[in-house]
């Protein structure tokens, strides 16, 4: 495979050159600190240390076209160290996306197209991820890597060689998630990849040497990377490092770029002083006067941008070679189909029936029919991705017909992202924002909690990510309380953008998955470890549409009158039924209600909630084998919630159900001893 050589792409760099490049980095640099000090927040350091590498980056480096930012075959660019947002968002202006000057003045304010950390594109065209939870922008654009290189295999290197670059700074190197996303991209050479340390030995705090002193370049050349050391302010180094990093066939690459924070303004810069704080008008005046600036406010000089005005036919020309490229392939009637597939996300028409009519084996574990879900979902969406961290074994992820991928062979659609599930999340929401893939990955639930800062960027950014997470309560047993998920259902309820699905039989397995598919944002499965009681004709009949509403009566009637009301999710709702028949051994009429997505049925209807959960009721209990935060807004203050409200224990599941009082003999206990006396 060979990649476009930069060397003849990108032109030699003359006096002139370099001139006009500086302006265009004066620029950036006058403009972010401009921005920040009319702000009165901020970060400057960054863009005006890193102002000759952006200059470089937008101008000559990335084959882009600021005209039509959302060119599949663009190289993309991550602002890994996401506080320096007014690097971005100045580049972006300068360059020609449709990012005005106003909203560069309007920093950090409400309603702005640039927010204090960059948000992705419903904010400002260019910005390909949301970025500011250091170290999370370098996973996602190894996520993106991984998407080119899979589609590569798919539609051939002509239309998938763009390069990945991410901008990461001291703080992002010394975060965990930075090293799982270097270690997984050198094992599998993401040569598309390349990492920018914006190695300027200060942090918020102060200087680095105070918090970090190891070897980054060794770590990262005994990851596999290609590793490249320059003075990131010296535009020759600059060149030439591009051209090697953009010219490299089998590894991924690091720049180690040295720079001075703040540079440019004469009494900050080199200092932590330039990190986070407006630099004061005293000293933006010295900067300007140093830079040879006039006094007026957000000055651009007309050479940059009669400069930038000048290369939007390269650009538009990068974007045209390409077009003509995918005409050809569009030449092949089958490639063609396969691209419109992948490139709208389309499923088959009939998609959810097929999914409705699989036979799934009942009594099973959830995940062990999700499996067969996944199997089918892989078959109707060619698109379709899935991965693990070192878990497809038992969270049953993986695709059977086909193999992992390695780096020698892309066609294949398992992923193994290793223990690395941080990385795996924000890889996953990565591969997203790319396009043209549907990500799916998994875990056991309780280490969802390694994942939810990316998962919560996904729903930020609405990334539809699937997370399938199984083992999903104490019933997973004898692993104990480190594995036995508690409070992960509450917490992942409480964030906004995620749909979390805990379907209690195979009909509402297959339910989710029509549904998943319907989601504007990512999509949490929680499957069971355990084999769970189907529920036949009940769910068979209504969990199709009942799932699609977030809760409905699996038992009784919707409002009506009747003694108790039991709802309950995933593997409970079974123990919710045989609980039921005892209470109507009793002469108790009980109603039982699904509820395997609360943010669907939060999405219904007043009407049809109070149908769902009201009427005159007894008693309105919750049954869920994990923390019962969040149940009273359906029982009400007087419900009563059955849960675990402690961690668990290891034991058999069946000694666990015991313990907890989780059979249906320790519920009607419960529940009996809760009715209103003599009721
Ligand atoms: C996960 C995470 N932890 C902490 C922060 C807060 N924070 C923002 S910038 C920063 C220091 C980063 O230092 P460096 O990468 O060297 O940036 P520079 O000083 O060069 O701008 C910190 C701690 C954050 N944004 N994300």
């Amino acid at each position: 495979m060979t990649t476009p050589s930069a060397s003849t792409r990108l032109a030699p760099l003359t006096s002139q050159d370099k001139q006009i490049l500086q302006k265009v980095a004066d620029t950036v640099r006058v403009l972010s600190a401009e921005a920040v000090e009319k702000a009165a927040s901020g970060h400057p350091g960054l863009p005006m240390g890193c102002a000759e590498l952006g200059a470089y980056l937008y101008a000559y480096a990335l084959r882009h076209n600021p005209r039509n930012p959302g060119w599949m075959g663009r190289d993309r660019f991550v602002l890994s160290a996401g506080h320096g947002s007014m690097f971005l968002y100045s580049l972006l202006h300068l360059s020609g996306y449709a990012l005005s000057l106003d909203e560069l003045k309007n920093f950090r304010q409400l309603g702005s197209r640039t927010p204090g950390h960059p948000e992705h594109e419903a904010h400002a065209p260019g910005v390909e991820t949301t970025t500011g939870p250091l170290g999370q922008g370098v996973a996602a654009a190894t996520g993106m890597a991984i998407a080119q290189k899979w589609l590569r295999a798919r539609f051939g290197a002509e239309l998938f060689s763009a390069k990945i670059v991410a901008l990461a700074g001291d703080g992002c190197m010394m975060e965990g998630i930075t090293s799982e996303a270097g270690s997984l991209a050198g094992h599998l050479g993401l040569e598309n990849l390349i990492i920018i340390y914006d190695s300027n030995d200060i942090c918020l705090d102060g200087p680095l040497a105070e918090a970090m002193s190891e070897d980054t370049a060794r770590r990262y050349e005994a990851y596999g990377f290609n590793v490249l050391r320059i003075n990131g302010h010296d535009f020759d180094e600059i060149k030439k490092a591009f051209a090697t990093a953009w010219d490299e066939n089998t590894r991924p690459t690091l720049i180690i770029a040295k720079t001075i924070i703040g540079k440019g303004a004469p009494n900050k810069q080199g200092t932590s002083a330039s990190h986070g704080a407006k630099l004061g008008a005293e000293e933006l005046a010295a900067t300007k006067k140093a830079l040879g600036w006039p006094d007026e406010a957000f000055h651009i000089p007309t050479e940059v941008r009669e400069f930038f005005k000048s290369r939007q036919a390269q650009f538009a020309a990068y974007e045209k070679a390409w077009n003509e490229k995918l005409a050809a392939l569009m030449q092949d009637p089958e490639k063609a189909k396969l691209w419109e597939t992948c490139a709208n996300g389309e499923l088959p028409a009939d998609y959810a029936d097929a999914i409705w009519n699989l036979d799934v084996a009942p009594n099973k574990a959830t995940r062990a029919q999700g499996q067969q879900l996944i199997a089918k979902v892989a078959e109707l969406a060619p698109f379709f991705v899935t991965g693990s961290a070192d878990l497809s074994c038992s969270d049953l992820t993986n695709i059977k017909s086909s193999q992992f991928v390695t780096r020698a062979d892309w066609t294949q659609r398992n992923i193994k992202f290793g223990v690395r599930e941080f990385a795996m999340a924000a890889a996953n929401y990565g591969m997203w924002l790319h396009g043209m893939v549907q990500p799916l990955c998994g875990t056991f639930f309780t280490f969802s909690d390694y994942m939810r800062n990316a998962i919560r960027v996904a729903a930020l950014m609405k990334a539809r990510v699937f997370f399938q997470f199984t083992h999903d309560s104490i019933f997973l047993g004898e692993d104990g309380p480190t594995h036995q998920p508690i409070e992960q259902l509450a917490a992942l309820r409480a964030m906004p953008n995620l749909t979390v699905f805990r379907p209690c039989d195979e009909n509402e397995l297959k339910a989710m998955w029509i549904e998943a598919w319907k989601c504007d944002g990512p999509v949490a499965f929680i499957l069971s470890r355990q084999g769970i009681e189907s529920q036949g004709e009940a769910t068979r009949s209504r969990a199709r549409e009942g799932v699609a509403r977030g809760g409905y009566v699996l038992k009784g009637e919707p409002g009506g009158r009747c003694d108790v009301l039991i709802a309950a999710t995933g593997s409970e709702v079974g123990l919710a039924m045989r609980a039921a028949a005892l209470l109507e051994q009793q002469g108790r009429s009980v109603r039982v209600v699904s509820m395997p997505c609360w943010e669907r049925f939060e999405a219904q209807d007043a009407a049809y909630r109070e149908a769902v959960l009201g009427g005159e009721v007894g008693l309105r209990v919750s049954l869920e084998a994990a923390a019962t935060l969040g149940w009273h807004k359906y029982i009400g203050a007087d419900g009563l919630a059955i849960g675990i409200d402690q961690f668990g224990m290891s034991a058999p599941e069946k000694a666990l159900a015991e313990h907890f009082g989780f059979t249906p003999e320790k519920v009607v206990e419960r529940i009996t001893a809760a009715l209103p006396v003599g009721a």
